[in-house]
Formats: structure tokens, sequence, C-alpha cells
């Protein structure tokens, strides 16, 4: 990424967007100010576009030290009512929902409206009831992307249930983590998932998991239809136990600041943080959030390629659109297969108009070259996204100027799981764009950027990414250790938000992320904590110690670059490499197999001890030739050893 942006970098907003925009750069420009300077009302007036069985009368109370967030406390409401019910109720029930396009190209295309999506999610919600499910419990979701993902989450908000979604490429191991952490007594998944051609067994990863963390109940859909075992007692078809539950669920009111979900991601330490997000502030955030930044209009298409086991899924596939009435497709599959045109196909096939996927799946496409995405009549698209990894310009300017024949708008939205919804972006319409910046804050949104000391800094300048003021959409603690989530988040620069992410201001107030500062790696989009990836490894008996790094990889954004040393008597080998390999995966999940095994005799240790993760970085990063001061080391000859045997050359 370039430090200096001149003008040319610039591309304007395009006339299409000007002519239809909802919110023209003067509007932002006001609607901003009002966002700060009159935040409750302006907050107030957003909330209602929403239904609240008691409207809110308390806006914004929150403080960052001590830490205590609340949004619209004494009202109360329901997201899954308002997502779905609302619509019904206004007359909009013959719209359609949710497109869902099946892993296999010539698959059956399914089609659900608003009347259809609010059936199915009483359906569930009653069979979830029927199977001993009640408000404030937790019920963690492992389903692949089909409809009754976002089925399941809906009818937990329906009755006040707290979902934990699990992405699907997680291990048994992982599964069983997140069940215990957060003492869930039911599961929700499915025979098997697809993608790409590939079955996932997920009921049997579902049996693995819960030999370690036990449940009560286990829901399973029918998808594929393999013959999977079914525990006695335990384990219900979907099929079979929603048969003859009532046609009629009236949603629970709840407090706003009731939990509605707690969705897992990696931190700088090994244990994955359970964020807790509450109801009202996140079902405000995600519809006003999804309505500026993609400025959807009744009728259009819209499709998030997420999973629904990431934030971005739930906000922006699940909550979001459905909460502003839009027609929202799910895939199942995966880009490159059958082929490497696949996106653009199913593109061209439903007529998609705004479209939202990740840099690193638009530079796996780009390198398969422009033919896949010409051949295809991509002309309904009036809207490109991305989000989860900073976008090299390079592949800014392809996705604009191939996928978007340089014609629609393309908003690179950041945000964090943390955050609950995009809180940089440019807005469509008002926004000249930068290929590389994420560009503009949204209404409420307070960014400082602050130097190593914790001083704000002014103007243009480049140091880390803190936020000020509380929006709706915070998460409100780390569930079942509030404790941590202070550490974590208000401890590094007191009475602000830390992000964990590097950034630049640039003299037009441009904000340029420029990836994480701490020691959490971003792999295709999926946030890793090398300490995770470490703890996996040290599990295996012929391993003394690892010390994990991210290193710059052309395709999926960063790699894994793992330094292992193993006890005394132990000799390094193929199959050893294979085996830890292997290890990681069953540990964590495929998404973690490390790319790099490094056997060293020993880490580079400072001389009380702490490894020098710098040194490590640069040597994965096959750039030795400025390690900086070595001096400190314990053993600094180590440091040829490990040059010379580096693997990213
Ligand atoms: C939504 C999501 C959050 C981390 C975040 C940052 C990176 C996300 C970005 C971006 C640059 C963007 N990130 N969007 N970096 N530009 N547009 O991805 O949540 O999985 O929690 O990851 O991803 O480093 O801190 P999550």
């Amino acid at each position: 990424m370039s430090d200096t942006v001149t003008t040319a970098d610039t591309v304007p907003v395009p006339a299409s967007a000007k002519e239809r925009t909802g919110c023209t750069l003067e509007q932002y420009d006001a609607m901003y100010r009002r966002s700060i300077e009159a935040s409750d009302a302006f907050w107030t007036e957003q909330a209602r576009r929403l239904d609240w069985f008691r409207a809110p009368t308390t806006i914004a109370e929150w403080s960052f030290d001590p830490v205590s967030i609340k949004w619209f406390a004494d009202g109360t409401l329901n997201i899954c009512h308002n997502a779905v019910d609302r619509h019904v109720n206004a007359g909009r029930g013959d719209t359609v929902a949710l497109i869902f396009e099946p892993d296999d190209p010539d698959g059956a295309v399914r089609r659900l409206t608003y009347a259809d999506l609010q059936r199915e999610t009483i359906r569930m919600a009653n069979t979830l009831r029927k199977m001993g499910v009640a408000k404030g419990d937790r019920v963690t979701i492992y389903m692949p992307m089909i409809p009754e993902g976002a089925i399941a989450m809906l009818a937990c908000a329906r009755i006040g249930a707290v979902h934990s979604v699990i992405f699907g490429g997680f291990s048994p191991d992982a599964i069983a983590g997140r069940i215990e952490d957060c003492a869930s007594d039911w599961v929700v998944t499915a025979d098997e998932g697809l993608r790409g051609s590939k079955t996932i067994p997920l009921k049997a990863n579902v049996d693995a998991a819960l030999e370690k963390a036990p449940a009560k109940a286990v829901l399973v859909i029918r998808h594929t239809g393999a013959d999977v075992s079914m525990k006695d007692g335990r384990d219900h078809w979907y099929h079979e136990l929603s048969e003859g539950v009532s046609e009629e669920c009236p949603c629970e009111a709840m407090s706003a600041e009731d939990p509605l979900f707690i969705l897992y991601t990696s931190g700088s330490t090994g244990k994955p943080k359970g964020l807790l997000h509450t109801t009202g502030g996140y079902a405000v955030w995600t519809e006003t959030t999804f309505r500026y930044v993609f400025d959807y209009r009744p009728g259009e298409i819209y499709w998030c390629t997420a999973d629904i086991g990431w934030v971005t899924g739930h906000s922006y596939i699940v909550y979001g659109p459905l909460q502003a009435g839009a027609t929202a497709l799910m895939f199942e599959g995966v880009p490159n297969w059958p082929d490497h045109d696949r996106f653009w196909a199913v593109c061209a096939k439903h007529k998609v108009n705004i479209f939202y996927t990740a840099p690193t799946a638009i530079r796996a496409l780009m390198r398969e070259g422009a033919g896949h995405v010409t051949k295809h009549d991509l002309s309904s698209l009036r809207l490109l996204g991305t989000v989860g990894e900073p976008i090299n310009p390079e592949a800014w300017r392809w996705y604009h100027d191939t996928v978007g024949k340089g014609e629609v708008p393309v908003v690179d939205t950041w945000w964090q799981t943390e955050t609950g919804g995009i809180m940089i972006t440019t807005l469509p319409g008002a926004h000249p764009m930068k290929p590389g910046s994420a560009g503009r804050p949204f209404f409420g949104v307070c960014p400082e950027i602050v130097d190593a000391d914790g001083e704000p800094i002014e103007g243009a300048g480049s140091g880390n990414l803190c936020i000020t003021r509380s929006w709706p959409g915070q998460a409100r603690t780390v569930y079942g250790d509030h404790e941590r989530f202070v550490q974590t988040y208000f401890s590094t620069y007191a009475g602000k938000y830390f992000t964990g992410d590097g950034c630049r201001r640039d003299e037009d107030g441009y904000y340029w992320i420029t990836g994480r500062v701490d020691d959490v790696i971003n792999v295709s989009g999926h946030r890793m904590g090398t300490a995770e990836v470490e703890s996996a490894l040290v599990l295996h008996p012929k391993v003394a110690e690892a010390a994990v790094v991210g290193f710059p990889h052309d395709i999926k954004g960063q790699g894994i670059y793992c330094y292992v040393t193993l006890i005394a008597g132990e000799e390094p080998s193929d199959d050893l490499a294979e085996e830890l390999r292997q290890q990681v995966r069953k540990e964590i999940g495929p998404i973690a197999t490390p790319d790099h095994l490094h056997f060293t005799p020993a880490l580079p240790k400072t001389r009380s001890g702490k490894i020098m993760r710098r040194i490590l970085r640069k040597i994965a990063e096959n750039d030795y030739s400025s390690l900086g001061d070595t001096s400190t080391l314990a053993d600094p000859s180590l440091v040829d050893g490990l040059i010379e045997g580096r693997l990213n050359r």
C-alpha cells in the first residue's frame, strides 16, 4: 500500500450512483454531524424504522471507563419480528426474502417469501420449544449455507434463545470448546454440508464434539440425505419432531439489552472469545448500515457471499437485509467450482444488483483471468462491496474495472465481530473512492488514531485505530468474562475502544487500514490467533515449543508460518510435519492449516526468555536483511541457522 495519496488515485462517484442516491455528500456531512452532536435524537429517528413493542425513551447510556454499554435500554422489541413479521404485516408477505442457490449448479433453486419465512421460522421455533429450549438458553448452530441456517437463527431470536453459530469448517474440538464455554445444552445441525461437490460430515462432527462436551438434544436437518447415526433420546430429525407443532408462535418481547447472540472470534491469546451482542442496538445498527451502505431499493437482489458462521453472515445475510425487507441470495457453494466463473454465473443467473465479497476471493478469481467474468452478462450489478481484510489497490481496480465495468461504486467496508456492523466505508452516492482505503466513518462512529504513547494524532498520520464513542451495534461483553472484555479492548488506551488494527488517515480524512497490530493474523479473511495455532501444535507429544507468525500471501492475504522445536531425542521429518499439520486441522479446522512448518533446534529469545517474534516474522517474510537489533538475543548465532532454513523463499 503506497504511503502517499494523490488525487489521481481517487475514483469519482459514478454518474449512475449520483442520480439514484439516497444520500449525497452534503447529506452525509449533515447527518454525520448530527449523529455526533445530537446523537440521541439521531438514533431515535433511525430506530423508528423498526417496530418496538415499547418505544425506547433512554437512548445512549455508556461509559468506556469503567466499561458499561447500553442502548435503547427501556425499549422492548424482537428482531425476528422486525426481520420477518413486520414485512408480512405490512402487506409484503409475497416479496421474496431468501433465494437459495445450491452447491450444484443444476440443483433446485429455492425461493422463500417473507410469508414462507414466517411460517418456517414459527415451525422451527416451536420445534426448539418442543425440544426444551427456553428464553435465555444458548443454542449452538452448526449448519451448512442453506436457508434453515438463517431460519434457526431467526427462530432462536423469536423465542428469546441466544444463538451461537459455529462456522461449518470448524473441527469437533473447536465445537466442543465453544459449547462448553457458553454452556449450551442444544445443538442444531444438518446431516451433511456441501461445498464444491465435497461433503462435510456435520452430524458426525457434532457427535465427536459431544463426546467431550455433552448436550441435552440435537436437532438434525436432512439436507444431503446421508445416513447418519442418531442417538436415541438425544438426537431428533427436524422433519419428524416438527410434525404437528403449532402454526402460531408470537415473538417474545425482549428488552433491548437482552442477549441476542454469542459469536466466537480469535484474539491474541489462546482461547477464542465469545462476543455477546444484544438485541436493540444491534437491530438498529445492522438495519441502518445495510440501508445506507448498500442503498438498497425494493426489488433489488442482494448477495453477500459470506458464511452465516461469521459476523458478516449474521449482519449482512440475515439481520441487516431482512430487517430492511430485502431479497437476499444465499449460496451454498464455493467461487471456483465447477469452474472459476461460479460467482459471475450466479450473478448473471439471478440478476444480482448488489454483490458483497472478500478480497481473498477477488484475488483468487483475478488470477484466473478476465474471461471467466466477461463471458457472463453482469449488467444487473450496480454496487460492489468488500469486507474482511485490506484490499490491495490492484485487486480493487480489477473488481471495479472488470467486474463492475468501471461503472459502479465499490464500497470497502471496515468493521469487526466486535463492532456488529460496518464502521468505516464510503457511501455509494456520496463519496469518491480511493482504492485501498475504506473511506469515511459511518454515522455515529468516532475513529481516533493514537501513537504508541496513546496520544491522539490530529489530521493526517498513522498509528493505532481506536473508537472514542460507543455506537449501537457494539458488543457488550465477552460472554462469562467481562474482565477479559475490559482488558482486551479498553485497557491499552484507557477510556477508548482499541480495535487491534493499525491505520493511516490521509489529508482528506480517509482511513487506510494497514492490518492487525496484535498477534492476530488474517488468513483469507478469517481471523486467527497465532497463540491458538501454537497451542494446537504443542499438544503433539513430540513438540517442545512453537511460535507462529503470519507472512504475506498472494491470495490468502496472510499465510501461516510455524516454527517448531522438538523434545530432546526427536528428529524432524516430512511425516512429522504432516502429522503436525493434521494436528492443527483437528484442533481448529482446515482454515488453520499451516503453510510452512519450520523445525528449528531453538527459538530466538531474549535473555529474559521472551520469544523475539519480530525476528521470526522477518524471516518468514523472507526479509531477513533488516532484522534490526539482535543484540538482546540470548544466543544471536541462532539467527543464521533460521535464515538458512527459511521456507518462504
Ligand atoms: C467483518 C469482519 C475483523 C478484522 C479487522 C481488520 C480486518 C475487516 C476490513 C479489514 C481492512 C477492511 N478487516 N474488514 N481490514 N479493510 N475493509 O471481517 O470481522 O472477522 O471480526 O475481522 O478484519 O483487521 O480487525 P472479523
